[in-house]
């Protein structure tokens, strides 16, 4: 068992005043314990508990005293729609939702108040009980409950702090989510377990990012075009040590014009909810564009290669940081790992001779990639079909220059316009799974199966 989670953060240190800020608002270490610690007694017991992560220091300090307590805290995106939010509450089992307003889902809501202070529980984290709940989206089906455990988080952060020299003089700047492993995980745990301050933009905008005076920066790729088509903002972050992208691939385009407006290269690093960081660019070795580094301390990677595959295959891993299983899911959890246990990703990749690796695409066109965010199609088709008028539906991800790839759905339905069926979907899911465009088709493309051909898809 690695040290705990959390010992710099508990173990005494003297007081941070500006440990946090979330869009202005600071926190110091010490209020931070304090209000943790409050939510820790209040939930002391529970079997798990739900955190509406609003990208705020309530998320922070529910998630830190689900932390301390010992209870599996589950992650809720904010705008998670019903049909959403009721799966994960139901999956989960979660006895409470910490922040927001009671809903109809049967399950109550406690407020967090970072203003409330109570000593530590003494109740150290039981290593057999996860520290997190991640919720994500397969290629078919709802999402499932990733079970993450504490020494697999520590296990990462110390992994990330050593191949990026993070320590605690540096101030870590992000503005993304905090219900995904990005955000939450190496954005907000990352800073608390090594002592460094931590900056949230609220929103990542270019400006914000640019006003925040950090030197260490985390974006998804969408974050960092948007950046490089503001040169005024992006060379402001010319003095930052190190600009990290993740969650998705980085242009080369990107990755070039980012060096020409701030003078640094930026490093990449590769991972996943089940497996959180695996791989990494390090700060002291090359940076080149579209490869994702090498193995985090304890990790191991291999290819497995398809007959004459020419070194590229489907990507496994195994190591620390992996997670423990989908919970209640042993079946897909078993599907998920090879006989002699690895972890398959799904991801297509390439090693190259210096060690480095390439991520050059996924085995299934059903995982999309919008924005960073990971969406099944089968999910986004099912919220589609719940609607009356939908006969068929199809989900694809197609190439955007902005966010990678944007959901675009090709339905048969009768009667229903393109902005209902996108709001239905928003209102059923999280916002981000909504699709961009809509395409009405008489009749999918089907195999002799009867299986729709997505490939087809494209340009109908
Ligand atoms: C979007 N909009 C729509 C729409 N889609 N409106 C109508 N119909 C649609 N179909 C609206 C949005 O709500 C928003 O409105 C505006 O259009 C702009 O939307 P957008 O282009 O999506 O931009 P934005 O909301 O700014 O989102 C971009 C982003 C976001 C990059 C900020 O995608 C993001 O936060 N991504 C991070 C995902 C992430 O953290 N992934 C990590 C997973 S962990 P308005 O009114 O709100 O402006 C992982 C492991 C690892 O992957 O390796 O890290
Ligand atoms: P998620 O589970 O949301 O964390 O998404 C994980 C997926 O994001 C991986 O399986 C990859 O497809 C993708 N991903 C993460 N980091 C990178 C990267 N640096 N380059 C390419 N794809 C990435």
């Amino acid at each position: 068992m690695t040290a705990a989670l959390l010992s710099s953060l508990t173990g005494g240190a003297a007081d941070r005043p500006d440990a946090l800020s979330f869009a202005g608002r600071t926190l110091s270490r010490e209020d931070l314990l304090g209000a943790a610690g409050a939510v820790a007694h209040r939930i002391a017991g529970a079997a798990s508990v739900a955190v509406r992560a609003t990208p705020t220091a309530e998320t922070a300090v529910a998630v830190v005293g689900g932390l301390l307590a010992g209870v599996p805290v589950v992650p809720l995106p904010p705008d998670a729609g019903p049909v959403e939010r009721r799966h994960i509450l139901r999956d989960s089992g979660a006895e409470l939702v910490l922040g927001g307003e009671p809903e109809d889902d049967g399950v109550a809501t406690a407020p967090v108040d970072v203003r409330e202070r109570a000593d530590l529980p003494a109740r150290t984290a039981d290593p057999d009980r996860p520290a997190l709940i991640l919720y994500t989206s397969g290629t078919t089906g709802a999402p499932k409950g990733v079970l993450i455990p504490h020494d697999a988080i520590t296990a990462c952060l110390d992994g990330l702090a050593e191949v990026w020299q993070w320590t605690a003089e540096d101030t870590l700047v992000h503005g993304l989510p905090l219900f995904h492993v990005h955000g939450l995980v190496l954005g907000v745990l990352g800073a608390l377990r090594t002592g460094s301050r931590l900056v949230h933009t609220g929103r990542p905008t270019p400006e914000a990012y640019a006003a925040a005076g950090g030197s260490l920066y985390f974006g998804v790729p969408t974050v960092w075009s948007r950046i490089v088509r503001e040169p005024a903002a992006a060379r402001r972050l010319a003095g930052a040590r190190l600009l990290v992208s993740g969650s998705a691939a980085l242009p080369a385009p990107v990755f070039r014009e980012l060096e020409a407006l701030t003078g640094q290269r930026p490093v990449e690093r590769y991972g996943m909810t089940e497996t959180l960081i695996t791989v990494a660019a390090r700060a002291d070795g090359e940076r080149v564009p579209g490869r994702v580094g090498v193995p985090l301390p304890g990790t191991r990677t291999r290819i497995a290669e398809v007959e004459d595959g020419g070194g590229i295959g489907e990507l496994e891993v195994s190591g620390p940081t992996l997670f423990s299983g989908y919970l209640g899911r042993p079946e897909d959890t078993a599907r998920a790992h090879t006989a002699d246990g690895w972890f398959r990703t799904g991801d297509i990749a390439a090693l190259d001779p210096d060690g480095t690796h390439r991520i050059v695409g996924r085995a299934s066109t059903d995982l999309i990639k919008s924005g960073g965010y990971r969406i099944g199609a089968g999910e986004v088709e099912n919220a589609l079909l719940d609607h009356p008028a939908v006969a068929e539906a199809a989900v694809v991800g197609l190439p955007h220059d902005d966010l990678g790839q944007e959901i675009v759905a090709y339905v048969v339905a009768e009667g229903v316009t393109e902005r209902a069926l996108i709001d239905f979907v928003a209102g059923q899911l999280s916002v981000h799974k909504r699709p961009r465009r809509v395409r009405f088709l008489e009749a999918l493309p089907r195999n002799a199966m009867g299986k729709p051909q997505k490939k087809l898809l494209e340009g109908l």
